[in-house]
């Protein structure tokens, strides 16, 4: 058997930690052949609820699970992890507005950041889910001066499964069918959804579906496919989100399939024009522990706008929290 990894996970009693948490003891992140050590950090008034989770993940007898210890700060929850999955942040609450969001969350992802690096192991994968993830990931990654931004990344991997989920239900194919989808940007409503490269049964995706629909029900659906779940269950998504986030990290630490191209949210370096110093989501593929942007992607017009519109957004998040990061 294998040497245990580190796990720490903030948000740990949320709904999606409820979902995250089990699957990655049950082996569908690291593999069935690598025991993990869960470290949970929770808000100080969340640790009842917090206890009741790690007895009912105790209750499972996972093979895999071999220790979880319980946290409420950061400094202490991050010690030595080898992954961070960054879940938990604060909610927009009655009258707050999103620059006041983007501020308190840009505190809270300092201070974690700072924890990163002074507390877990150097070559630590730190993963952001907690809203805004983009920016979340940006303010992190910045106060953790001895960690490679490379290290730190968000989740984009749940729009990007929605928009294969929603294409194969269309077209009537199964995902295992259908390759080449991309997410471009920011995860909000402002994400652009490209099918130009995607591939159902091999062939063009384009080609077997109506341009009008691709643009006036898809790429909107997808954007918009949290409030609608929202609106539905009168709950966020949880489930899809936690599976989201277990398959970003699979891929990113075991490595795609040969020929597969996932979305993940990284530092851009400049590709396909995008603004240095944005966490952006772009095409990658991953081997041996590291992601590189897929390269050489003809864009036409209609996408060239919307990968603008979605990174002008992004320019705008961090104007909201560049006082805050440090120089
Ligand atoms: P919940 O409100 O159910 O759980 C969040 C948990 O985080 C709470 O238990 C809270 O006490 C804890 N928490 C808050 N601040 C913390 C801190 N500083 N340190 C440690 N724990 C802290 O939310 P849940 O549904 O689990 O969603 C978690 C986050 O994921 C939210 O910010 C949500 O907006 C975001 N999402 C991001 C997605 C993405 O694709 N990037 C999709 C799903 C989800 O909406």
């Amino acid at each position: 058997m294998r040497r245990p990894v580190r796990i720490a996970v903030t948000g740990a009693a949320g709904a999606i930690s409820y979902s995250l948490l089990f699957k990655i003891a049950a082996g569908e992140m690291m593999g069935k052949d690598q025991p993990v050590i869960l470290q949970l950090i929770e808000l100080p008034h969340a640790m009842d609820s917090l206890r009741g989770v790690a007895m009912e993940l105790m209750d499972c007898a996972y093979p895999l699970l071999h220790t979880i210890t319980l946290h409420d700060n950061v400094e202490d929850g991050f010690k030595n992890a080898h992954y961070a999955l960054l879940v938990g942040a604060k909610p927009r609450g009655p009258g707050m507005e999103r620059s006041d969001l983007l501020e308190e969350n840009a505190q809270i992802f300092a201070r974690q950041g700072k924890a990163l690096n002074d507390y877990a192991n150097r070559d630590v994968k730190v993963l952001v889910t907690g809203n805004p993830a983009n920016t979340n990931a940006l303010i992190a990654s910045r106060n953790a001066p001895d960690l490679s931004p490379s290290q730190f990344t968000c989740l984009t991997r749940l729009d990007h499964n929605r928009a294969k989920g929603i294409l194969a239900n269309h077209c009537g194919a199964t995902t295992r069918d259908i390759g080449g989808i991309m997410i471009w940007g920011n995860h909000s409503p402002t994400q652009y959804p490209d099918l130009h490269q995607a591939t159902i049964l091999g062939k063009p995706a384009m080609s077997q579906i109506d341009t009008t629909w691709y643009r006036d029900e898809f790429i909107p659906k997808v954007q918009k496919r949290g409030g609608e779940i929202i609106q539905a269950r009168g709950l966020s998504s949880a489930a899809s989100a936690a599976q989201a986030i277990v398959d970003q990290m699979r891929d990113w630490v075991l490595g795609t399939e040969p020929g597969e191209i996932i979305s993940m949210g990284i530092l851009s370096d400049g590709s396909y024009g995008i603004a240095k110093g944005i966490f952006y989501s772009f095409p990658v593929r991953c081997n041996y522990g590291r992601y590189q942007i897929v390269h050489d992607i003809e864009l036409n017009e209609f996408s060239r706008q919307r990968l603008t519109t979605t990174e002008q957004e992004l320019l705008d998040e961090k104007a909201v929290v560049d006082h805050l990061l440090p120089k």
